[in-house]
């Protein structure tokens, strides 16, 4: 590369999310400009999404079914071909109404007449509408009369999951709309899958996913490719990316950063990673990325590198020569410039207000500051720089970037997307918000902090807050401090019941199978999320099961929780999940089974004065909990 300053183009492999777009490239983008450099960004995961759900993308993939022998095909491959004439004439009217192009088809859609229907349909047969058992609208629950827009979006949806499921059968099995053959990637201690599938032949979604990714390259002409990967299941499909460029275009340099690579290949040694990437660099990319840019044009040696892997006589050379890290203050306004902003999907899959908010609308994605100011809880990646590295920013200078990025999108909605936002700099946010009269919807993570006082939630609704999420784990004052979570129930009752006085919607974030967690733990926890769904303190919930990391406390100090860690092979790409044994002895997979089908249920307001013990199929100890417990601690504290 010669001494000009290098044209740069950022790039979101598939899958990420198909309502908005994943806010690296636009952090990398913006950054990148604030210093005079030549900047610009592809969506390659919702570009892939509308080729192969387009007619002639649909096409294709018949013909990818007629190569199959006839006994190959599924029963739902088979539906598909057989009503392929409808699938191909409503693809197109139904993505544009999707991406809000086209509104007035609810009506049609809303028929059920319109669209072709599969197996994904089945799912409308759980909800029997109360009022009338014997069939009618089973969608009246949660659309009512009028609700058509809706109603048609969640129709179209299930329309769109059973062509992913043809995809899938027909195609490539790992295909999934949030996640792309994640389990080549996900933990997996050695290259080897990912290097077999790397070398099989490229199928109909590899073929779309490279022609995109050489269509981006003619058409910016870069002279550097950053590959983001925040989670695994963009991993495969990023090599697949960076595969088709060094074949056509040996001398662009390929570099590799994300969320995925900051979690899991902090270890990494594995040589063959950079017959596709010149660079892998860990954790925030502003310094990093200036650096290589140096590097690349001749003005830095691979020496005084910052947080890099590169590969050096056929070896793998970690570089870090300590350079600050741009403080948050200074990493400049995310741009959207250049994203089709009116041709992502939005999306209504579950029908769950605050599910909707993942996947449904164009929020424009912003960090309140960089890491968490607690940084405590023992289940978290605490180690890792996204979290242990508090950096904020100052309320002015976060308005700047709202007021410049509701200017450029004409979005005025926003995803903070902090591991937990601050109150205090939420506070401030509100006090900035109000002084500039400006008005938005926003949403994010917190953590149910008594700071967070009656006062305070209806500032923040009336800054904008719409709905937040936040962590009650598992609903145990004895795990929550095992935890270091710093709240304890009865805290987090009031302060959910505050926030949603104030109309804010609230998600719990709930846990099972934590390190010693009994089954009468879990029965408890679950009798206080009941409650707390009957006081109308949350709206929604998920229930995950505790997944040990090597970057956690628990990881790190598996004695202090009572748990001996499994022991992991050699690693030489990614590491992050990690076996433990606990000698409890719970099968907590048997209990998530309850947990969930009663936490579906309660979110539907279903099966509130029921004892929780029915959802265990009775083998379970009675709660402990008294049944009034958290109305009472509401009452005393109002
Ligand atoms: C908000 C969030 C979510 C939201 C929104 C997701 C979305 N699609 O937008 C929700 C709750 C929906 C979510 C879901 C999931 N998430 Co999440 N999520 C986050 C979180 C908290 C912030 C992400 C973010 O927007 N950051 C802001 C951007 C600007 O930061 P960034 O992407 O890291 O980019 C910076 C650097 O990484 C670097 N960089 C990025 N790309 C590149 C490229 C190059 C070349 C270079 C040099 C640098 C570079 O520079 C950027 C600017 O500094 C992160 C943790 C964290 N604090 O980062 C987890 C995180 C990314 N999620 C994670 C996971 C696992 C998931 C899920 C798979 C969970 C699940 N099991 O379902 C799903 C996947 C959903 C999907 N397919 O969209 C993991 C990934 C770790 C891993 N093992 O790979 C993280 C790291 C959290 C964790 N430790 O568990 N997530």
């Amino acid at each position: 590369m010669n001494a000009t300053p290098a044209r740069v183009l950022s790039v979101i492999p598939p899958m990420t999310q198909l309502n908005t777009p994943y806010p690296s490239t636009a952090y990398l983008t913006g950054f990148l400009r604030s210093r005079g450099l030549a900047a610009v960004q592809v969506d390659l995961a919702l570009a892939l999404v509308l080729e192969l759900f387009s007619a002639s993308g649909l096409q294709a993939v018949r013909v990818c079914i007629h190569a199959l022998p006839a006994d190959g095909r599924s029963a739902l491959v088979a539906a598909f071909d057989a009503d392929f004439e409808r699938y191909v004439s409503t693809i197109t009217p139904t993505l544009a109404f999707l991406q809000g192009r086209d509104p007035t088809l609810a009506h049609r859609i809303a028929t059920r007449s319109f669209l072709p229907e599969g197996p994904r349909f089945a799912s409308l047969d759980v909800y029997v509408d109360p009022d009338d058992p014997e069939g009618g609208d089973p969608l009246a629950w949660a659309f009512g009369a009028l609700g058509q827009q809706d109603r048609a979006r969640h129709l179209a949806t299930l329309y769109l999951n059973d062509l992913a499921d043809v995809l899938r059968d027909a195609v490539d099995p790992r295909f999934e709309f949030v996640r792309y053959a994640e389990s080549l990637a996900m933990s997996q201690p050695s290259f080897e899958p990912l290097a077999r599938a790397l070398a099989a032949e490229p199928n109909l979604v590899d073929r779309t996913l490279q022609a995109l990714a050489l269509q981006a390259v003619a058409t910016h002409t870069p002279d550097v490719v950053l590959v983001s990967v925040p989670f695994p299941g963009a991993v495969y499909a990023a090599f697949r990316v960076a595969q088709a460029i060094k074949a056509r275009h040996p001398q662009i340099r390929i570099v590799l950063g994300g969320g995925f690579v900051n979690t899991e290949l902090r270890e990494l040694s594995e040589p063959r990673v950079f017959d596709y990437f010149d660079a892998v660099t860990l954790d925030a990319g502003e310094r990093p990325v200036l650096a290589l840019l140096e590097h690349f044009r001749g003005k830095r040696s691979a020496a005084r590198l910052v947080r890099s892997f590169t590969r050096s006589e056929g070896m793998v050379r970690y570089t870090d020569i300590g350079e600050a890290d741009i403080p948050f203050s200074d990493v400049g306004t995310p741009t959207w410039d250049g994203l089709p902003l009116d041709r992502y999907l939005s999306l209504l899959d579950m029908l769950n207000p605050m599910h909707r908010l993942w996947s449904d609308g164009r929020w424009n994605k912003l960090t309140v500051a960089h890491g968490c100011y607690w940084k405590k809880c023992s289940f978290c990646d605490v180690s890792l720089d996204y979290i242990s590295r508090y950096d904020a920013a100052t309320a002015e200078t976060l308005v700047d970037r709202v007021e410049a990025i509701v200017r450029e999108t004409g979005n005025t909605g926003f995803h903070f997307v902090d591991e937990a936002a601050p109150p205090k700099a939420l506070k401030a946010l509100a006090v900035e918000l109000e002084k500039r009269r400006l008005a938005i919807s926003w949403w994010g993570n917190i953590r149910f902090e008594k700071s967070f006082t009656p006062e305070l939630c209806q500032q923040l609704a009336d800054s904008g807050c719409i709905a937040i999420s936040g962590g009650l784990e598992v609903a145990s004052d004895r795990l929550l401090k095992l935890m270091k979570k710093g709240v304890s129930v009865e805290q987090v009752a009031r302060v959910t019941r505050a926030f949603s006085d104030a109309g804010i919607l609230v998600h719990a974030y709930l846990m099972y199978g934590f390190p010693t967690q009994t089954v009468q733990d879990t029965v408890d926890a679950l009798e206080y999320v009941r409650q707390l769904f009957e006081a109308g303190c949350i709206q929604s919930g998920f229930f995950h099961r505790f997944a040990c990391t090597v970057h956690s406390p628990v990881g790190k100090n598996p004695q202090e929780y009572g748990v001996t860690l499994a022991t992991l092979p050699p690693v030489s790409f990614a590491k992050n999940d990690i076996g433990f044994h606990d000698p409890s002895g719970v099968d907590h997979d048997v209990l998530g089974v309850a947990l969930k089908k009663a936490l579906y249920n309660y979110m539907h307001g279903i099966g509130l004065d029921e004892d929780v013990r029915s959802w265990f199929g009775g083998r379970v100890p009675r709660t402990t909990v008294p049944r009034q417990r958290i109305a009472r601690a509401l009452a005393t504290s109002s």
